[in-house]
């Protein structure tokens, strides 16, 4: 078993593994064992894990960075490389094997907000609120959001929130395309756990490409793109599995698309 701080825990289902933020004490706020130990487990994932669910026990999801673990003597290299342990962390979420579904409720803050970007789905229960307090605490984003969160929500959303402070509702957090699913209290955890099974049963080559050459071409120009999106076209439909796959569907093997009205 690896070995995570009691901050983390981690069940299974299946092929999909689910971690839990497990401080609510203080509302899952992301010390620095925790950080090392999430980064640890995305980046040594067992083979037979295909999907992962992250939430957070308690009351809120998370309440970003341990404000605790900042205060202190000042010292400007330990602050850059504290930042960077973070976007190795982060990293290891956006840019792992597996797609990651995040549950949100009660706080989404700061370092909170900056998890959930670094996430692939994002699933909110109707409590989740989100912001990002940095200016009243008279830091900065060092989770990755600078990067992230303008891609997700824009930059004038994201100088709004950090300027006034304020929260953003789940609805209007799902509006403004910070998070895709918006769900009842308490239900977030079965949600993602669905959707999670789902993407855990696709071929992961396609996963791979979704989560490794997609965000790639997206940010590439237009002809490098173009061409990349070629050369994973023809990897993707060339590996045995999706010619198995295909050739289930001709044979009536597979299963049609059904719509049970989205959401
Ligand atoms: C914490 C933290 C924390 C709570 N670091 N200890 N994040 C913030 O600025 C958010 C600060 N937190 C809050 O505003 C509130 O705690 C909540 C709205 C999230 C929840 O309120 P509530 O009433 O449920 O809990 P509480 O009583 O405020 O907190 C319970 C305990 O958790 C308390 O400690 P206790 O020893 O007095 O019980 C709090 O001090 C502690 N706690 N949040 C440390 N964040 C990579 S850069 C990222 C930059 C950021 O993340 S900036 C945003 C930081």
């Amino acid at each position: 078993m690896l070995a995570l701080p009691p901050t983390l825990s981690v069940t299974r289902e299946d092929a999909v593994a689910i971690v839990r933020l497990s401080r609510p004490d203080k509302r899952n706020a992301l010390d620095d064992a925790t950080v090392l130990g999430l980064e640890r487990f995305f980046a040594t994932l067992d083979e037979t894990i295909r999907a992962v669910v992250l939430h957070g026990e308690g009351a809120h999801f998370c309440a970003g960075l341990d404000l605790g673990e900042v205060t202190g003597e000042a010292d400007l290299f330990r602050g850059i490389q504290h930042s960077q342990m973070w976007h190795r962390a982060f990293h290891a979420i956006q840019f792992g094997r597996v797609p990651v579904f995040a549950v949100l409720h009660g706080a989404v803050v700061g370092g909170g907000f900056e998890l959930a970007a670094a996430c692939h789905v994002r699933i909110a229960e109707s409590s989740a609120y989100f912001a990002l307090p940095e200016g009243q605490r008279g830091i900065f984003l060092g989770g990755g959001g600078a990067m992230r969160l303008p891609r997700l929500i824009g930059v004038p959303l994201v100088q709004d929130l950090m300027l006034t402070g304020r929260t953003l509702s789940a609805e209007e957090a799902v509006r403004a395309r910070a998070a895709q699913y918006l769900v009842e209290p308490g239900t977030g955890l079965a949600k993602a756990l669905d959707l999670a099974r789902k993407a855990a049963s696709n071929a992961p080559m396609t996963n791979f490409a979704v989560l490794h050459a997609l965000p790639h071409i997206a940010e590439a120009n237009p002809s490098s793109g173009l061409f990349t999106e070629s050369l994973m076209a023809a990897i993707a439909e060339t590996t045995p599995e999706a010619q198995a796959r295909l050739r289930a569907f001709l044979e009536k093997r597979a299963a049609k698309i059904t719509h049970d009205g989205g959401g």
